[in-house]
């Protein structure tokens, strides 16, 4: 019986991809020309080492950088994370009020009902594509 889990573990771990890190959920929401975008997502280390994200591309933001909000005093903030780690076994979500993949200079709009891509480099050389869909503006979940 031992057994048959600890195949059934390893299999999930492997699906889609076996780099150590999972990122699904992907959403974004449709934005206003001239105005910043935000990807949100679940980033799980299924791995037994930490692994940094080093860097963000996407061919929708000519900038994507990991952010997180917080409430300084009664105003909103954000703070950009320049080493953005995820511990071993961890997850990190990504969500409206908290950690945020900030698109800036978007050479258009995001649209509702569009889907893109992003891809993270990882500190350990590897490199995972993300498809993102895109929302309503003021959209608080994925949409579905
Ligand atoms: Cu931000």
């Amino acid at each position: 019986m031992k057994f048959i889990i600890g195949l059934f573990l390893s299999f999930a771990a492997c699906s889609g991809l076996c780099e150590g890190l999972q990122i699904t959920d992907a959403w974004s929401r449709a934005t206003v020309e001239g105005r910043m975008g935000a990807v949100y997502a679940t980033i799980e280390n299924t791995s037994g080492n930490p692994i940094q994200i080093q860097g963000i591309k996407t061919d929708v933001a000519k900038v994507a950088e990991v952010h997180e909000s917080y409430l300084d005093g009664s105003m909103m903030r954000m703070r950009h994370i320049e080493d953005f780690m995820i511990p071993a076994g961890e997850v990190r979500k990504l969500e409206p009020g908290g950690l945020h993949i900030m698109l800036m200079r978007l050479p258009e709009p995001l649209v509702e009902g569009a889907k893109f891509q992003v891809e993270f480099d990882l500190d350990e050389g590897g490199n995972i594509t993300v498809p993102v869909i895109v929302g309503a503006m003021g959209q608080m979940s994925k949409p579905e």
